[in-house]
Parts: C-alpha cells; sequence; structure tokens
C-alpha cells in the first residue's frame, strides 16, 4: 500500500463516492466552433487503433485515457474556455493542447503562446502540457496534423499516463470531498436559516403576548362600552315611556281611567322586552366583536305594575261636594235674584230655573274636579311605577352585563390557553429546528476538522508524486 492509498483509507469511504470509470479512449474536446470534430475526424483516420470520442459520447462518470484540448487559433483562450479545459481534464492527467486552423491563422503561434502562459498560470498542472498546431480541415490541401499525431502516440505510449491519470482523479476525488466538507460547515445558508428561525421564534412569542394584551383590552373597553350604552338605553326608554303615559293621563277621560293601568302594564313589558332584546343584541355584537361565545342568557327583566290607587276620596270628596254646592247655590240664589229684580212675573220659574242651573253647575263642578284630582292620582302613580322599572331595568342590566363578563372572559382565558399551546408548539418546532441546524453544523465542523488535514496530507503526496512523474516523463 502506498503512503497515498494508507492516506485516503482513512477517510470516510461514503465521502469518496462515487468513483470514476476509466474507458479507453481520446476524447476531443473544445470550445464551440473551435473545430473539434474536424480533429476527430483526422485522428479516427490517422489513429484507427485508438478510440477518439467527442464529449457527448462519453457518459457521466466516465473519463478519457487522454484528452485533446483543441482552441482557434483567432484569439487566446477566454475564462470559459480554461473552466471548459479544467472540467474535461478534472479526472485526466494525459492532455494535448491543440491550436486549429492553423492554415488561415499566421499568428498561430503567438496565440499558442498566450494559450500556454495563460494556462501555467491558472493552475501548476498546466505548465508541462504539451501545445501543437494543427489544421484538421484546412481550406486547401491535406490536414496538417502529424504534429498532433505524434505527440498523441507519444502521450498514449507513456507507461506514466495510467498512474498518472489515477493520481489525478484521486486529486479531483479529494478537493471534491474538502469542498464538499466545507460546504458542509457553511452550510448551504444555515446562518441565514438559522437568524431566520430566531425571529421567526422571537415574532412567535412576541405575537402570543401582544394578542394576548390587546384582546384583554378589547374585553374591558367592550364590556364598560356595552355597559354604559346599555344603562343609558334603559334609563332612556323608561324616561320616554314615563313621558307618553304621563301625556295620556293628561288626556284621559273619565271612561279611559279603568283602563288604564292595563295600558301602563302593557307598555312597561313593552320596555322590558325592547331592553332585553337591546341587550341581547348588544352583547351578541360585543361577542362577535371579539370572537368569542357569550352566554345568551335566559333571564327577563321583572315588570311590577301593581294596581292602580283607588279612587275613594272621602274627605276630598266631602269637601268637593260643599265647594260645588256653595258654588250651584251661588248661581242659583243670583239667577233668582235676577229674575225677581227685572222680571218679578218669572220669579218662581227664575228661582226654579236658578235652582235647576245650580245643582247641574254642582255637578259639573264636582264631576270635572274629580276627574282632575283622578289624572293627577294616575300621574304620580305612572311617575311611581316607571321610576320602580327603571331602578329594576338598571340592576337587571347591570347583572346581566357582570355575566356577560365573566362568559365572556372565562372564553377569552380559554382562547388563551389555546393559543399558548399553540404558540408552545411553534416554539417548540423552531427550537427543535435550530438545535438541529446547530447539531449539523458541529458535525460538519468536526468532520471538516477530522478528515481535511488527512486529505491535505494525501494531496501534498500526491502531487509530489505526480510532479516526479512528470518531472521524469521530461527527462525521457
Ligand atoms: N480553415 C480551416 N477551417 C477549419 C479547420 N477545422 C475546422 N474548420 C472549419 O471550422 C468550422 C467548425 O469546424 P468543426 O470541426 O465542426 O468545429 P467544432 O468545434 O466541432 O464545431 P461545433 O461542434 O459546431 O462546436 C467548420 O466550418 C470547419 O470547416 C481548419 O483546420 N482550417
Ligand atoms: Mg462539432
Amino acid at each position: 500500500m502506498t503512503d497515498i492509498d494508507s492516506l485516503v483509507s482513512q477517510i470516510d469511504p461514503i465521502l469518496l463516492m462515487p468513483t470514476i470509470v476509466r474507458r479507453d479512449v481520446v476524447l476531443v474536446a473544445g470550445p464551440w466552433l473551435a473545430g473539434t470534430s474536424s480533429v476527430v475526424t483526422a485522428l479516427r483516420e490517422r489513429l484507427p487503433e485508438h478510440t477518439v470520442v467527442e464529449a457527448d459520447e462519453l457518459a457521466a462518470g466516465q473519463a478519457p485515457a487522454a484528452v485533446v484540448f483543441v482552441v482557434s487559433a483567432t484569439a487566446p483562450l477566454t475564462e470559459s474556455d480554461c473552466a471548459l479545459l479544467d472540467f474535461v481534464t478534472a479526472d485526466t492527467d494525459a492532455v494535448i493542447g491543440v491550436v486549429a486552423k492553423i492554415d488561415v491563422h499566421r499568428t498561430w503561434r503567438d496565440v499558442l503562446d498566450a494559450d500556454r502562459a495563460l494556462l501555467a498560470q491558472r493552475a501548476p498542472r498546466y505548465r508541462d502540457m504539451p501545445w501543437v498546431g494543427a489544421a484538421a480541415a484546412p481550406d486547401l490541401g491535406a490536414p496538417v496534423v502529424d504534429d498532433l499525431v505524434t505527440a498523441l502516440r507519444e502521450l498514449l505510449g507513456d507507461e506514466t499516463r495510467d498512474r498518472r491519470n489515477r493520481l489525478r482523479a484521486m486529486e479531483n476525488r479529494l478537493l471534491t470531498v474538502r469542498r464538499r466538507l466545507e460546504l458542509d460547515v457553511a452550510g448551504a445558508g444555515r446562518e441565514t436559516r438559522l437568524a431566520a428561525l430566531r425571529a421567526e421564534r422571537t415574532e412567535a412569542v412576541h405575537r402570543y403576548r401582544v394578542d394576548k394584551s390587546q384582546r384583554s383590552i378589547a374585553l374591558r373597553a367592550q364590556i364598560q362600552h356595552a355597559r354604559l350604552a346599555l344603562t343609558y338605553f334603559a334609563r332612556n326608554r323608561c324616561a320616554s315611556v314615563r313621558t307618553e303615559l304621563q301625556e295620556d293621563v293628561a288626556g284621559l277621560s273619565r271612561r279611559g281611567l279603568a283602563p288604564f293601568p292595563d295600558e301602563v302594564r302593557r307598555r312597561a313589558t313593552e320596555v322590558a322586552d325592547d331592553v332585553a332584546a337591546g341587550v341581547a343584541r348588544q352583547l351578541a355584537d360585543v361577542g362577535q366583536e371579539l370572537g368569542l361565545a357569550v352566554d345568551p342568557g335566559d333571564s327577563h327583566p321583572a315588570v311590577e305594575v301593581g294596581a292602580a290607587p283607588s279612587r275613594a276620596r272621602g274627605a276630598e270628596t266631602r269637601l268637593m261636594l260643599l265647594l260645588g254646592g256653595g258654588f250651584g247655590v251661588g248661581v242659583a240664589l243670583t239667577l233668582s235674584r235676577v229674575f225677581a229684580d227685572l222680571a218679578p212675573q218669572w220669579a218662581v220659574g227664575g228661582a226654579l230655573g236658578g235652582a235647576a242651573i245650580g245643582v247641574a253647575l254642582t255637578v259639573w263642578v264636582v264631576g270635572v274636579r274629580g276627574l282632575l284630582h283622578d289624572r293627577a292620582v294616575l300621574d304620580r302613580w305612572v311617575v311611581q311605577v316607571i321610576g320602580r322599572q327603571r331602578t329594576a331595568m338598571e340592576e337587571w342590566v347591570a347583572t346581566r352585563v357582570l355575566g356577560a363578563e365573566a362568559s365572556l372572559g372565562r372564553a377569552a382565558a380559554e382562547r388563551d390557553a389555546a393559543d399558548r399551546a399553540l404558540t408552545e408548539d411553534t416554539v417548540a418546532r423552531i427550537d427543535r429546528e435550530i438545535r438541529e441546524h446547530v447539531t449539523a453544523g458541529a458535525r460538519a465542523v468536526a468532520a471538516r476538522d477530522r478528515q481535511v488535514p488527512v486529505i491535505e496530507s494525501a494531496l501534498v503526496v500526491l502531487r509530489e508524486e505526480l510532479e516526479a512523474l512528470n518531472t521524469s516523463k521530461q527527462a525521457n
């Protein structure tokens, strides 16, 4: 086992996969329109004992025994030409440079020198690369490929070629492995991904906190607003119905007195229903706004409208009768006196008429006074009833809003818990991924630190041997 083999055997075999397959062919390659196909044709003719192929005839993973790199004599190599040369000779040390179409380009030697100098600068391995001029398909005359054929024969006959090719292929594998190890350490955007993950983690935690406090502020504000609005609504509704009822009382006829309490009861129930509906609507809106379910609640504001005060009014009636009677007697006397003075012949009739009018007036005055009194009593009663109703409504609204606040608070707490669980899941996933990246990074660093020194030593030994082989070939 040589030094190189023993060094290479220390490298993880997985890393060295895949290996190339060496084919006993000559690969002719070159940039676009350099004259490659013409060189292939000429070589096939001149070297029938060898297989000459173009790049597309070699499968991936196959390497030729020798490479003929054809470039045009028009101008020196460009960067992309050099990259192509690096690529086709990656696993093959035996390479010949050909400046083609020398029949039409008089300055081909300058171009050849320029190409040689350029490549010697690019990599030490190209320093000793043989260069020839050729005209494989000249405009006039026979192909000029003798130098190329000689150089190629010599290259193919060189007994160090196999070993050099193998060493070159090995060098390429080692360089590829080293590049891959370095890339693994850099981790194809690992740092960017880690930064993104850390930002995502911060954002998830921050969003959860902000969302939670915003929701709790929104809940408090909405409930506060609902409490105020509904209290005002109940209060205003009671005030307006009281005013309406008072207006109704003011216009009540005697016949309307009896059914009036029922009307009050009906209106009070109506107000209670309105307030209940308003509360349900407003709380449902709050729930919708907050995205939470509100307990609909099955209570209904109580309506307590007692019996109207009785119309018994003993002392007052007696007083009214007295006053009304006095007024009637006064009118009767006045009238009878007027008749007695102005028309004594009608004095008796006048007195009787006056008495009748007096009685009628008495009845009317007493009646009207009674009605006014009843209205006043009802008016006071309405004020009391609606006042009680208002207090009851306000209490009911307060209780209802309090209940809703509690149920919304519970729903919000449940949602917060669900959100927290989600956030924790997200954070745990992010943490897991961060850990995986960090571990992968550490593993990659460890692998590089373990393998790269071995690779470096193998490369040094390998290059020394290649150098020695090339020197001995030159010497021959
Ligand atoms: N004067 C002259 N013309 C040449 C010579 N070799 C090739 N040509 C011409 O150069 C052109 C390209 O030649 P090819 O051999 O097809 O070159 P290629 O590199 O295979 O071209 P692509 O496969 O198309 O990239 C053709 O028109 C050839 O006639 C040469 O030695 N002398
Ligand atoms: Mg071609």
